[in-house]
Protein backbone atom coordinates (compact mmCIF):
# COMPACT_ATOMS: atom_id res chain seq x y z
CA UNK A 1 0.00 0.00 0.00
CA UNK A 2 1.63 3.30 -0.82
CA UNK A 3 1.55 5.83 1.83
CA UNK A 4 -1.08 8.15 0.19
CA UNK A 5 -3.45 5.64 -1.18
CA UNK A 6 -6.98 5.76 -0.19
CA UNK A 7 -7.71 3.60 3.52
CA UNK A 8 -11.06 2.06 4.43
CA UNK A 9 -11.78 2.64 7.95
CA UNK A 10 -10.65 -0.50 9.58
CA UNK A 11 -7.86 0.15 8.12
CA UNK A 12 -6.82 3.62 8.88
CA UNK A 13 -7.68 2.12 12.81
CA UNK A 14 -5.59 -0.66 12.55
CA UNK A 15 -2.97 1.80 11.40
CA UNK A 16 -2.91 4.14 14.06
CA UNK A 17 -3.02 0.99 16.81
CA UNK A 18 0.24 -0.56 15.14
CA UNK A 19 2.23 2.80 14.50
CA UNK A 20 0.55 5.06 16.87
CA UNK A 21 1.53 5.79 20.32
CA UNK A 22 -1.74 4.54 21.94
CA UNK A 23 -2.22 7.77 24.33
CA UNK A 24 -5.85 8.40 22.77
CA UNK A 25 -8.98 5.95 23.07
CA UNK A 26 -11.02 7.25 19.71
CA UNK A 27 -14.72 6.31 19.23
CA UNK A 28 -14.53 4.29 16.21
CA UNK A 29 -14.67 6.18 13.34
CA UNK A 30 -12.19 7.59 10.63
CA UNK A 31 -13.34 11.24 9.59
CA UNK A 32 -11.82 12.50 6.03
CA UNK A 33 -13.81 15.80 5.42
CA UNK A 34 -15.40 18.64 7.24
CA UNK A 35 -17.74 21.66 6.22
CA UNK A 36 -19.59 23.55 8.88
CA UNK A 37 -21.26 21.42 11.38
CA UNK A 38 -20.40 18.56 9.62
CA UNK A 39 -17.65 16.13 8.68
CA UNK A 40 -17.62 12.65 6.43
CA UNK A 41 -16.23 9.06 7.34
CA UNK A 42 -13.96 7.66 5.15
CA UNK A 43 -16.74 5.70 3.22
CA UNK A 44 -18.67 8.99 2.92
CA UNK A 45 -21.26 8.96 5.81
CA UNK A 46 -22.43 12.35 7.38
CA UNK A 47 -22.30 12.83 10.56
CA UNK A 48 -22.99 16.04 12.84
CA UNK A 49 -19.58 16.99 14.99
CA UNK A 50 -21.01 17.48 18.65
CA UNK A 51 -17.45 17.86 19.63
CA UNK A 52 -16.29 20.82 17.59
CA UNK A 53 -12.38 19.09 18.12
CA UNK A 54 -13.31 20.03 22.28
CA UNK A 55 -14.65 23.31 20.78
CA UNK A 56 -11.33 24.04 18.44
CA UNK A 57 -13.81 24.02 15.33
CA UNK A 58 -16.24 26.75 16.78
CA UNK A 59 -16.48 28.78 12.83
CA UNK A 60 -17.30 25.59 11.85
CA UNK A 61 -15.02 23.19 9.91
CA UNK A 62 -12.94 24.59 6.84
CA UNK A 63 -14.64 27.83 7.19
CA UNK A 64 -13.94 29.38 3.85
CA UNK A 65 -12.36 32.56 5.04
CA UNK A 66 -10.52 31.14 7.60
CA UNK A 67 -9.10 28.60 4.84
CA UNK A 68 -8.50 31.53 2.50
CA UNK A 69 -6.44 33.56 4.73
CA UNK A 70 -4.55 30.56 5.75
CA UNK A 71 -3.83 29.39 2.18
CA UNK A 72 -3.06 32.69 1.01
CA UNK A 73 -0.47 33.37 3.67
CA UNK A 74 0.66 29.77 3.34
CA UNK A 75 1.35 31.08 -0.05
CA UNK A 76 3.53 34.01 0.90
CA UNK A 77 5.66 33.72 3.82
CA UNK A 78 5.43 30.61 6.40
CA UNK A 79 7.84 31.38 9.25
CA UNK A 80 10.53 34.04 10.23
CA UNK A 81 11.17 32.87 13.95
CA UNK A 82 11.31 36.09 16.07
CA UNK A 83 14.37 36.47 15.50
CA UNK A 84 13.17 39.05 12.93
CA UNK A 85 9.96 40.62 12.49
CA UNK A 86 7.33 39.76 10.42
CA UNK A 87 4.69 42.09 8.85
CA UNK A 88 1.42 39.85 10.17
CA UNK A 89 2.42 39.39 14.13
CA UNK A 90 1.97 43.49 14.80
CA UNK A 91 -1.37 43.56 13.17
CA UNK A 92 -2.58 40.46 14.69
CA UNK A 93 -1.48 41.13 17.84
CA UNK A 94 -3.24 45.40 17.78
CA UNK A 95 -6.49 43.59 16.53
CA UNK A 96 -6.66 41.12 19.04
CA UNK A 97 -5.59 43.47 22.11
CA UNK A 98 -8.15 45.68 21.38
CA UNK A 99 -10.86 43.00 20.60
CA UNK A 100 -10.37 41.78 24.12
CA UNK A 101 -9.36 45.17 25.73
CA UNK A 102 -5.75 44.13 27.18
CA UNK A 103 -2.66 46.07 26.36
CA UNK A 104 -0.19 43.56 24.98
CA UNK A 105 -0.74 39.93 23.34
CA UNK A 106 2.30 36.44 23.97
CA UNK A 107 1.49 34.27 21.29
CA UNK A 108 1.78 30.32 21.73
CA UNK A 109 0.81 27.29 19.94
CA UNK A 110 -1.20 25.41 22.10
CA UNK A 111 -3.26 25.69 25.04
CA UNK A 112 -0.94 24.20 27.45
CA UNK A 113 2.16 26.58 26.27
CA UNK A 114 -0.16 29.42 27.19
CA UNK A 115 -1.24 27.93 30.45
CA UNK A 116 3.03 27.86 30.99
CA UNK A 117 3.11 30.89 29.58
CA UNK A 118 0.65 32.67 32.16
CA UNK A 119 2.16 30.37 34.94
CA UNK A 120 5.83 31.99 34.28
CA UNK A 121 4.46 35.46 33.88
CA UNK A 122 2.30 35.82 37.15
CA UNK A 123 5.54 34.23 39.06
CA UNK A 124 8.06 36.73 37.29
CA UNK A 125 5.38 39.36 38.39
CA UNK A 126 4.87 38.11 41.98
CA UNK A 127 8.72 38.61 42.71
CA UNK A 128 9.18 41.78 40.73
CA UNK A 129 5.86 43.91 41.11
CA UNK A 130 4.53 41.96 44.41
CA UNK A 131 7.88 41.55 46.24
CA UNK A 132 7.41 37.83 47.10
CA UNK A 133 11.27 35.93 48.12
CA UNK A 134 12.52 34.22 45.18
CA UNK A 135 11.47 30.64 44.61
CA UNK A 136 8.38 31.49 46.98
CA UNK A 137 5.42 32.33 45.34
CA UNK A 138 2.28 29.90 45.26
CA UNK A 139 -0.63 29.83 42.57
CA UNK A 140 -4.05 28.64 43.55
CA UNK A 141 -5.68 26.37 41.44
CA UNK A 142 -8.92 24.41 41.72
CA UNK A 143 -9.87 20.92 42.27
CA UNK A 144 -10.49 18.82 39.01
CA UNK A 145 -8.96 21.09 36.46
CA UNK A 146 -8.00 20.50 33.39
CA UNK A 147 -5.34 23.12 31.74
CA UNK A 148 -3.10 20.84 29.92
CA UNK A 149 -0.42 17.75 29.83
CA UNK A 150 3.22 19.22 30.63
CA UNK A 151 5.04 18.24 33.55
CA UNK A 152 4.33 20.76 35.46
CA UNK A 153 0.35 21.13 34.38
CA UNK A 154 -0.55 17.91 35.09
CA UNK A 155 1.96 18.84 38.69
CA UNK A 156 -1.41 19.99 40.02
CA UNK A 157 -4.06 17.85 38.85
CA UNK A 158 -6.22 15.71 40.56
CA UNK A 159 -6.59 13.05 37.93
CA UNK A 160 -4.71 9.84 38.44
CA UNK A 161 -4.59 8.64 34.46
CA UNK A 162 -3.46 12.19 33.57
CA UNK A 163 -0.41 12.33 36.49
CA UNK A 164 0.42 9.10 38.01
CA UNK A 165 3.87 7.77 37.28
CA UNK A 166 5.36 11.33 35.83
CA UNK A 167 6.67 12.41 38.73
CA UNK A 168 8.49 14.56 40.24
CA UNK A 169 6.37 17.11 40.07
CA UNK A 170 6.52 20.73 40.36
CA UNK A 171 6.33 22.61 43.24
CA UNK A 172 4.68 25.92 43.90
CA UNK A 173 0.74 25.27 43.65
CA UNK A 174 -2.15 25.08 46.44
CA UNK A 175 -5.27 23.34 45.27
CA UNK A 176 -8.14 24.32 46.66
CA UNK A 177 -12.44 23.39 45.94
CA UNK A 178 -13.93 24.74 42.59
CA UNK A 179 -16.65 27.06 43.33
CA UNK A 180 -15.95 27.57 46.58
CA UNK A 181 -15.09 31.09 47.72
CA UNK A 182 -14.30 30.45 51.28
CA UNK A 183 -11.73 27.95 50.15
CA UNK A 184 -10.31 30.65 48.25
CA UNK A 185 -10.89 33.94 50.76
CA UNK A 186 -8.90 31.63 52.96
CA UNK A 187 -6.15 30.64 51.23
CA UNK A 188 -5.48 34.13 50.25
CA UNK A 189 -5.85 35.40 53.77
CA UNK A 190 -3.02 32.61 55.20
CA UNK A 191 -0.56 32.38 52.76
CA UNK A 192 1.38 36.07 51.58
CA UNK A 193 3.04 34.46 49.10
CA UNK A 194 0.26 34.05 46.65
CA UNK A 195 0.34 35.46 43.42
CA UNK A 196 -2.21 34.05 41.53
CA UNK A 197 -5.34 32.12 40.65
CA UNK A 198 -6.17 30.11 37.72
CA UNK A 199 -9.55 28.99 37.15
CA UNK A 200 -11.19 27.64 34.20
CA UNK A 201 -14.95 29.84 34.02
CA UNK A 202 -16.20 26.70 33.50
CA UNK A 203 -14.75 23.13 33.91
CA UNK A 204 -14.44 21.38 30.85
CA UNK A 205 -12.96 17.87 31.61
CA UNK A 206 -14.77 17.94 35.18
CA UNK A 207 -17.90 17.31 33.02
CA UNK A 208 -19.06 21.09 31.96
CA UNK A 209 -19.35 22.02 35.60
CA UNK A 210 -20.67 25.58 35.72
CA UNK A 211 -19.67 27.48 38.89
CA UNK A 212 -22.63 29.15 40.92
CA UNK A 213 -23.66 32.49 39.32
CA UNK A 214 -21.31 35.42 41.10
CA UNK A 215 -18.53 32.78 41.35
CA UNK A 216 -16.21 34.48 39.19
CA UNK A 217 -16.85 37.97 39.84
CA UNK A 218 -16.42 37.34 43.69
CA UNK A 219 -13.62 35.55 42.90
CA UNK A 220 -11.97 38.32 41.02
CA UNK A 221 -12.95 40.76 44.07
CA UNK A 222 -11.26 38.63 46.58
CA UNK A 223 -8.14 38.17 44.33
CA UNK A 224 -7.71 42.00 44.00
CA UNK A 225 -8.13 42.61 47.98
CA UNK A 226 -4.85 40.48 48.63
CA UNK A 227 -2.87 41.59 45.18
CA UNK A 228 -3.62 38.13 43.57
CA UNK A 229 -3.63 37.71 39.79
CA UNK A 230 -6.76 36.39 38.45
CA UNK A 231 -6.12 34.11 35.88
CA UNK A 232 -8.71 32.87 33.26
CA UNK A 233 -7.79 29.60 31.27
CA UNK A 234 -10.71 30.63 28.38
CA UNK A 235 -8.84 27.82 26.09
CA UNK A 236 -12.03 25.77 26.09
CA UNK A 237 -14.77 28.39 26.77
CA UNK A 238 -13.41 31.26 24.84
CA UNK A 239 -14.32 32.29 21.75
CA UNK A 240 -17.77 32.49 21.81
CA UNK A 241 -18.61 29.28 22.87
CA UNK A 242 -20.32 29.72 25.82
CA UNK A 243 -22.93 32.48 24.64
CA UNK A 244 -20.77 35.50 24.94
CA UNK A 245 -16.81 36.04 23.63
CA UNK A 246 -15.48 35.21 26.74
CA UNK A 247 -17.18 32.81 29.58
CA UNK A 248 -16.12 35.45 32.63
CA UNK A 249 -18.26 38.67 30.68
CA UNK A 250 -21.30 36.75 31.39
CA UNK A 251 -20.21 38.30 35.16
CA UNK A 252 -17.99 41.27 33.66
CA UNK A 253 -14.79 39.88 35.10
CA UNK A 254 -12.05 41.36 33.27
CA UNK A 255 -8.98 38.75 34.31
CA UNK A 256 -5.82 40.25 34.89
CA UNK A 257 -4.22 37.36 32.86
CA UNK A 258 -6.58 36.42 29.69
CA UNK A 259 -5.26 32.25 28.35
CA UNK A 260 -6.55 32.20 24.84
CA UNK A 261 -6.16 28.52 22.28
CA UNK A 262 -8.65 26.38 20.43
CA UNK A 263 -11.04 28.54 18.45
CA UNK A 264 -9.09 31.31 18.24
CA UNK A 265 -8.07 29.18 15.07
CA UNK A 266 -11.29 28.28 14.28
CA UNK A 267 -9.51 24.37 14.29
CA UNK A 268 -7.50 25.42 11.59
CA UNK A 269 -4.02 25.98 13.18
CA UNK A 270 -2.36 25.46 16.42
CA UNK A 271 -2.64 29.27 17.72
CA UNK A 272 -2.90 30.47 21.47
CA UNK A 273 -2.29 33.40 23.35
CA UNK A 274 -1.65 35.04 26.86
CA UNK A 275 -3.24 38.89 27.25
CA UNK A 276 -2.17 40.94 29.92
CA UNK A 277 -1.74 44.81 30.63
CA UNK A 278 1.44 46.36 31.19
CA UNK A 279 1.98 46.50 34.60
CA UNK A 280 2.20 42.51 34.36
CA UNK A 281 3.35 41.52 30.54
CA UNK A 282 6.45 44.12 30.50
CA UNK A 283 8.08 41.84 33.07
CA UNK A 284 8.51 39.47 30.48
CA UNK A 285 12.38 40.66 28.96
CA UNK A 286 14.10 39.61 25.73
CA UNK A 287 15.33 35.96 26.53
CA UNK A 288 12.79 34.89 29.10
CA UNK A 289 10.31 32.88 26.84
CA UNK A 290 9.74 32.32 23.15
CA UNK A 291 8.64 29.93 20.75
CA UNK A 292 9.83 29.00 17.50
CA UNK A 293 6.67 28.97 16.20
CA UNK A 294 4.77 31.11 18.73
CA UNK A 295 3.32 34.43 16.64
CA UNK A 296 4.06 32.86 13.17
CA UNK A 297 2.56 34.97 10.09
CA UNK A 298 0.10 32.31 9.33
CA UNK A 299 -1.47 31.72 12.90
CA UNK A 300 -1.43 35.44 12.77
CA UNK A 301 -3.46 35.81 9.33
CA UNK A 302 -5.36 32.50 10.40
CA UNK A 303 -6.27 34.06 13.98
CA UNK A 304 -7.42 37.41 12.77
CA UNK A 305 -9.21 35.98 10.48
CA UNK A 306 -11.13 33.35 13.24
CA UNK A 307 -11.59 36.53 15.06
CA UNK A 308 -13.50 38.19 12.57
CA UNK A 309 -16.11 35.35 11.10
CA UNK A 310 -16.83 35.38 15.15
CA UNK A 311 -17.70 38.58 14.97
CA UNK A 312 -19.27 38.93 11.92
CA UNK A 313 -21.45 35.79 11.93
CA UNK A 314 -22.53 36.80 15.77
CA UNK A 315 -21.73 33.85 16.96
CA UNK A 316 -22.05 34.42 20.50
CA UNK A 317 -25.58 34.88 20.16
CA UNK A 318 -26.41 32.18 18.06
CA UNK A 319 -24.70 29.72 21.07
CA UNK A 320 -26.57 32.14 23.49
CA UNK A 321 -29.79 31.04 21.73
CA UNK A 322 -28.99 27.44 20.82
CA UNK A 323 -27.96 26.93 23.94
CA UNK A 324 -30.61 27.68 25.66
CA UNK A 325 -32.99 25.44 22.94
CA UNK A 326 -30.75 22.92 23.19
CA UNK A 327 -31.30 22.65 27.45
CA UNK A 328 -34.57 23.27 27.16
CA UNK A 329 -35.39 20.25 24.79
CA UNK A 330 -33.53 18.25 26.68
CA UNK A 331 -34.94 19.31 30.12
CA UNK A 332 -38.15 18.35 28.75
CA UNK A 333 -36.99 14.64 27.41
CA UNK A 334 -35.00 14.38 31.11
CA UNK A 335 -38.16 14.87 33.06
CA UNK A 336 -39.74 11.65 31.60
CA UNK A 337 -36.65 9.76 31.05
CA UNK A 338 -34.72 7.36 33.50
CA UNK A 339 -31.89 7.37 31.77
CA UNK A 340 -30.43 10.84 31.83
CA UNK A 341 -30.39 12.77 35.43
CA UNK A 342 -29.43 16.29 34.49
CA UNK A 343 -28.32 18.36 31.93
CA UNK A 344 -25.96 21.72 32.15
CA UNK A 345 -23.86 24.27 30.40
CA UNK A 346 -23.96 27.32 29.09
CA UNK A 347 -23.93 28.52 25.46
CA UNK A 348 -23.14 25.65 22.83
CA UNK A 349 -20.67 24.00 25.97
CA UNK A 350 -23.23 21.26 27.62
CA UNK A 351 -23.30 18.01 28.88
CA UNK A 352 -26.36 15.42 29.91
CA UNK A 353 -25.82 13.00 33.15
CA UNK A 354 -26.15 9.37 32.37
CA UNK A 355 -28.21 7.89 35.23
CA UNK A 356 -25.97 4.75 35.59
CA UNK A 357 -22.63 4.52 37.70
CA UNK A 358 -19.57 6.50 37.39
CA UNK A 359 -17.67 3.27 35.77
CA UNK A 360 -20.28 1.60 33.43
CA UNK A 361 -20.45 2.28 29.70
CA UNK A 362 -23.53 3.05 28.90
CA UNK A 363 -22.06 6.50 28.21
CA UNK A 364 -19.68 4.82 25.76
CA UNK A 365 -22.49 2.90 24.10
CA UNK A 366 -24.50 5.64 24.01
CA UNK A 367 -21.96 7.29 21.62
CA UNK A 368 -21.46 4.64 19.78
CA UNK A 369 -25.70 4.66 18.65
CA UNK A 370 -25.06 7.87 18.28
CA UNK A 371 -22.87 7.61 15.79
CA UNK A 372 -24.39 5.05 13.80
CA UNK A 373 -27.17 7.78 13.89
CA UNK A 374 -25.00 10.26 12.41
CA UNK A 375 -23.94 12.48 15.60
CA UNK A 376 -20.58 12.62 16.89
CA UNK A 377 -19.92 13.38 20.69
CA UNK A 378 -17.81 12.11 23.11
CA UNK A 379 -17.81 10.82 26.90
CA UNK A 380 -16.17 12.78 29.51
CA UNK A 381 -14.98 12.18 33.37
CA UNK A 382 -18.04 9.29 34.92
CA UNK A 383 -21.02 8.99 33.04
CA UNK A 384 -21.30 12.22 31.05
CA UNK A 385 -21.65 13.40 27.23
CA UNK A 386 -20.27 16.66 25.90
CA UNK A 387 -22.57 18.20 23.43
CA UNK A 388 -20.16 21.12 21.45
CA UNK A 389 -21.18 21.45 18.42
CA UNK A 390 -19.73 24.13 15.67
CA UNK A 391 -21.34 27.66 16.04
CA UNK A 392 -22.61 28.11 13.15
CA UNK A 393 -25.17 25.57 13.45
CA UNK A 394 -28.80 27.08 12.53
CA UNK A 395 -31.56 26.71 14.39
CA UNK A 396 -32.59 23.78 12.05
CA UNK A 397 -30.49 21.87 12.29
CA UNK A 398 -29.94 21.57 16.14
CA UNK A 399 -33.54 20.34 16.15
CA UNK A 400 -32.78 17.56 13.97
CA UNK A 401 -29.74 17.04 16.15
CA UNK A 402 -32.09 17.18 19.61
CA UNK A 403 -34.76 14.50 17.59
CA UNK A 404 -31.06 11.94 16.80
CA UNK A 405 -30.29 12.70 20.36
CA UNK A 406 -33.39 11.83 21.83
CA UNK A 407 -34.15 8.97 19.82
CA UNK A 408 -31.13 7.61 20.38
CA UNK A 409 -31.17 7.84 24.37
CA UNK A 410 -34.19 6.47 24.55
CA UNK A 411 -33.19 3.17 23.07
CA UNK A 412 -31.00 2.69 26.63
CA UNK A 413 -34.46 3.47 28.78
C1 LIG B 1 -6.77 16.33 25.04
C2 LIG B 1 -10.79 17.92 28.03
C3 LIG B 1 -11.52 19.51 26.41
C4 LIG B 1 -8.34 22.95 28.14
C5 LIG B 1 -8.15 24.04 28.99
C6 LIG B 1 -5.86 24.15 28.42
C7 LIG B 1 -5.97 23.07 27.57
C8 LIG B 1 -7.23 22.47 27.42
C9 LIG B 1 -9.29 24.59 29.76
C10 LIG B 1 -4.77 22.58 26.84
C11 LIG B 1 -7.34 21.32 26.56
C12 LIG B 1 -8.42 19.42 25.84
C13 LIG B 1 -7.23 18.74 25.29
C14 LIG B 1 -7.76 17.40 24.94
C15 LIG B 1 -8.95 17.13 25.71
C16 LIG B 1 -9.43 18.49 26.02
C17 LIG B 1 -10.58 18.69 26.80
F1 LIG B 1 -11.58 16.89 27.76
F2 LIG B 1 -9.69 17.47 28.57
F3 LIG B 1 -11.41 18.71 28.91
F4 LIG B 1 -11.34 20.38 25.55
F5 LIG B 1 -12.68 19.42 26.89
N1 LIG B 1 -6.92 24.59 29.11
N2 LIG B 1 -8.38 20.62 26.49
O1 LIG B 1 -9.54 22.37 28.04
O2 LIG B 1 -4.82 22.88 25.48
O3 LIG B 1 -2.54 22.03 24.95
O4 LIG B 1 -4.52 20.69 24.27
O5 LIG B 1 -4.03 22.88 23.15
O6 LIG B 1 -6.90 15.43 24.21
O7 LIG B 1 -5.89 16.35 25.92
P1 LIG B 1 -3.93 22.07 24.42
Amino acid sequence: MAVLDQVTSQEAIELENKYGAHNYHPLPVVLSRGEGVHVWDVEGKQYYDFLSAYSAVNQGHCHPKIVAAMTAQAQTLTLTSRAFYNDMLGKYEKFASELFNFDKLLPMNTGAEAVETALKLCRKWAYEVKGIDENEAEIVVCENNFHGRTTTIISFSNDPVARKNFGPYTNGFIKIEYNNLDALEQTLQNNANVAGFLVEPIQGEAGVYVPSEGYLSKAKAICEKYNVLFIADEVQTGIARTGKMLAVDHENVKPDILILGKALSGGAYPVSAVLANDPIMNVIKPGNHGSTFGGNPIAAAVAIAALNVVKDEDLANNAEELGQLFRSELSKFIEASPIVSAVRGKGLLNAILINDTEDSDTAWNICLKLRDHGLLAKPTHGNIIRFAPPLVMTKEQLLDCISIIIKTLKEFE
